[in-house]
């Protein structure tokens, strides 16, 4: 008997927490958590089974193919921007090739479930690409199909995984003899800068947001690496999380796309240095662009738009700009570096 699970690769990463820390106070969910690094020891109890191992070994593939009834995947595993731009090749590796394991897996579950095994794809504001600073700030809300020229290896694999997962779900070996009935259920949603209490980013060029706000409560001095003026959308973790648990759940039938934004709210550098200098007097931020890295965030638009999300199955982010800093992250955060005294 194979047992029934849903898969999360990535699973040490920071929507990974968010993700299991969710599906495992529901109760009722089965976690296979795989990750190249071991996973947090608070994460530990709550997966039914932990791997850890690489998305490039087939061979490890496989035997999850053997063993597992996988009923969902959500496939978080990627090296982000930042990290990606400098060991391109990897980063393809990683991102792209890890991704087609993934989706060959699922085609394999899929057939042999003899039903559509959804798996859900995290894709980023990467994948857009505006060509300078003049046009991000005049292009208002980016639509799903608009600038889509990524400057980044990430934002390259980000956007060619969506279509592979297109692919991968309508025309899978459409010319074969023996054409596979069962393909996949893929469902993308591209992600704003994601903002956690409980961990912090490695690697990502929408850093400086969350980057800012655990330095000022740690007292560590930060040099933000883009202007004052920056502009990018963000969202909360538990935000994130919501919305991947929410287009898992919508009935294919209401679903006129397969890849959707979804945002909370937008704002400069220097409206996260207000607000993170309101609730942290004492912060040493300063501002010390890092060219190159401006430079990409720059191709990012200033705001998304996700009215396809809201209609199509209802989505709607908890934690507007308010919210988020007043009542998730600044309480979350103070709270998570207060040592305590004894
Ligand atoms: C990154 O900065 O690479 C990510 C992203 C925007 O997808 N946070």
């Amino acid at each position: 008997m194979r047992k029934e699970v849903v898969l999360i690769t990535g699973a040490n990463g920071e929507i990974g927490h968010g993700l299991i820390k969710h599906l495992a106070s529901q109760g009722d969910t089965r976690i296979l958590a795989l990750d190249v690094m071991p996973l947090d020891e608070s994460l530990r109890p709550l997966c039914q089974t932990f791997i850890q191992g690489d998305i490039l070994d087939t061979m490890l593939l496989g035997r999850l193919v053997a063993e597992y009834e996988i009923r969902t995947i959500y496939h978080l595993a990627s090296i982000l921007s930042t990290k990606a731009e400098y060991q391109p090749e990897t980063a393809h590796r990683v991102n792209v090739e890890g991704t087609l394991n993934l989706l060959r897996l699922a085609v394999e579950q899929s057939q042999w479930q003899g039903r559509q095994v959804r798996f859900l794809y995290p894709s980023s504001i990467a994948a857009y690409g505006l060509p300078d600073l003049n046009t991000k700030m005049l292009a208002g809300k980016v639509k799903e199909n608009d600038w889509l020229q990524p400057t980044t290896m990430y934002g390259c694999n980000k956007l060619y995984c969506e279509h592979l997962g297109r692919y991968y779900s309508l025309y899978y070996r459409q010319l074969a003899v023996d054409c596979e009935t069962h393909t996949i259920d893929f469902r993308g949603i591209r992600f704003p800068g994601l903002i956690s209490a409980d961990t912090v980013p490695t690697g990502g060029t929408s850093d400086y947001g969350p980057e800012m706000l655990h330095h000022a409560a740690t007292g560590e001095p930060y040099a933000c690496f883009v202007r004052p003026d920056t502009q990018l959308p963000f969202m909360a973790m538990p935000d994130a999380v919501k919305a991947l648990l929410q287009l898992e759940q919508a009935p294919r039938e209401s679903l006129t796309q397969l890849v959707y934004n979804v945002t909370s709210f937008s704002l400069t550098a220097k409206q996260i240095h207000e607000i993170v200098k309101k609730a942290f007097p004492e912060a040493q931020i300063t501002f010390k662009p890092h060219l190159c890295r401006q430079a990409i965030v720059d191709s990012w638009p200033a705001d998304i738009d996700d009215t396809a999300a809201r209609n199509d199955w209802g989505w709607s982010p908890d934690y507007d700009l308010e919210r988020a800093f007043e009542e998730y992250l600044i309480p979350s955060i103070r709270k998570r570096y207060t040592v305590p005294s004894h």
